[in-house]
């Protein structure tokens, strides 16, 4: 059997490599009016550099074989840094282990690069056995902070549990992406907590976090919902008060959890959100992402709650590690009003999707509310039907059903 060469391996791989960076992603139109799809991913396991996973030496790796492989690039969070377009990715090796590492890209729509190296994050005195789902949030006190899911082994679980896993909030600051200062864990009265995000300005002077309380690993239990808390020190940050602000409801799209997305976006209307909800289906847990608004003054207060998903899973999307998720943990507005929502596809890659606030406002302010239930749900619907047709009659194809 003829074997490539070291170097002839070498040539090839960094070639399609080369190319697979600087392909141009294409928009996929007309859409829904509501954002834009784009047609290749951004980021996948294949967009990490090689020489993350192959050892360029010749003598110890003459068949250029990957060493250190990486499985997956996924949720990620975002943030406009110097001009360039960041995501700040949970990257999975093959051993299971995820780190964040940040891309940048001129243009944050293709071009994503990876900085040379992951992200070293700090450990507190308990180490973390795995870490994921970054945050990124400029907050007004000047520090730039990522939050993010610390995994650990459930100490108290049964021995023969090998899963079981306590999950909590870390924390971390930086003032240029690279070197992190790792602060406490985030504490609550929840037994565990994932998908905690911090609101970007102070609230009367504290800190205000949006948590989402659960009594397992897994499964929410009686906690759930995506709650709100404030606490008066980052340093040492401890939530006594936390309330819930958008429950998880039966037979809606966040039936069983919800979690937030990325920091909310500030507008002279209200704070923007875009988080995601899970419902259990026969083919397991289903992932959506669904956006809602809070108010500018107060903004534990839900003032807008579109019914439905924004954006589900579809093709590709729909198929992945974990099958029939999306999630995102990032997204970037510009000055100039444009967003670029950064998303992950069953926990496998990384997507953009483009729109603008002005859009995302018109969405969040004029799509109905779940109705409810069938009946109120057939009647919105017929209403709607109605209204179009009475307006433009020429619509009718049966004319009288
Ligand atoms: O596997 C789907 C998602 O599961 C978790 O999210 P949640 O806590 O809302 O269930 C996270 O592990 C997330 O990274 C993952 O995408």
């Amino acid at each position: 059997m003829k074997q490539d060469s070291f170097e002839s391996r070498l040539t090839k791989l960094s070639t399609e490599y080369e190319e697979l960076i600087t392909r141009k992603n294409v928009e996929e139109l007309p859409g829904n009016g509501i954002f834009t799809r784009y047609k290749y991913p951004i980021l996948t396991a294949a967009h990490t550099p090689i020489f993350w996973r192959y050892d360029f030496n010749e003598t110890r790796n003459p068949f250029f074989m990957e060493r250190l492989g990486i499985n997956t690039v996924f949720n990620a969070g975002a943030m406009e840094f110097n001009g360039k377009y960041l995501v700040a990715c949970r990257v999975e090796s093959n051993d299971v282990k995820s780190f964040i590492a940040i891309a940048e890209s001129d243009n944050g729509v293709d071009n994503f690069r990876f900085w040379d190296y992951p992200i070293v994050m700090p450990e507190t005195d308990d180490p973390d056995m795995n870490v994921y789902d970054m945050r990124l949030v400029k907050h007004e006190d000047g520090w730039i902070y990522g939050l993010f899911c610390t995994e650990r082994k459930d100490i108290n679980a049964a021995p023969f549990d090998t899963s079981a896993a306590n999950a909590q909030c870390g924390i971390a600051r930086t003032k240029d992406l690279v070197s992190w200062e790792r602060l406490t864990d985030l504490k609550t009265k929840s037994a565990q907590q994932r998908n905690c995000v911090l609101h970007p300005e102070f609230i009367n002077g504290k800190y205000a976090f949006y948590t989402r309380p659960m009594d397992g690993f897994i499964s929410t239990g009686t906690g759930g919902g995506i709650g709100w808390g404030m606490c008066d020190s980052i340093e040492n940050a401890v939530i006594e008060d936390e309330i819930l602000i958008d429950e998880k409801i039966y037979h809606t799209v966040k039936e069983v959890k919800n979690g937030l997305g990325p920091a909310p976006i500030k507008t002279d209307e209200g704070w923007l959100h875009l988080a995601h909800g899970v419902r259990k289906t026969a083919a397991g847990l289903r992932y959506v992402l669904y956006a809602f608004m809070c108010d500018l003054e107060e903004p534990s207060k839900v003032i807008y709650k579109p019914g439905g998903h924004f954006m589900a899973p579809q093709g590709i999307e729909r198929v992945g590690d974990v099958s029939n998720v999306l999630f995102s943990n990032g997204w970037i507005a510009k000055e100039n009003g444009d967003v670029f929502i950064y998303y992950g596809s069953s926990d496998t890659r990384m997507h953009v999707a483009t729109t603008t606030v002005t859009k995302l406002l018109d969405y969040v302010k004029n799509t109905p509310e779940d109705a409810g239930r069938t009946a109120a749900c057939v009647k919105q619907r017929v209403d709607f039907i109605s209204r179009n047709l009475q307006e433009k009659p020429e619509l009718a194809y049966f004319k009288n059903k």
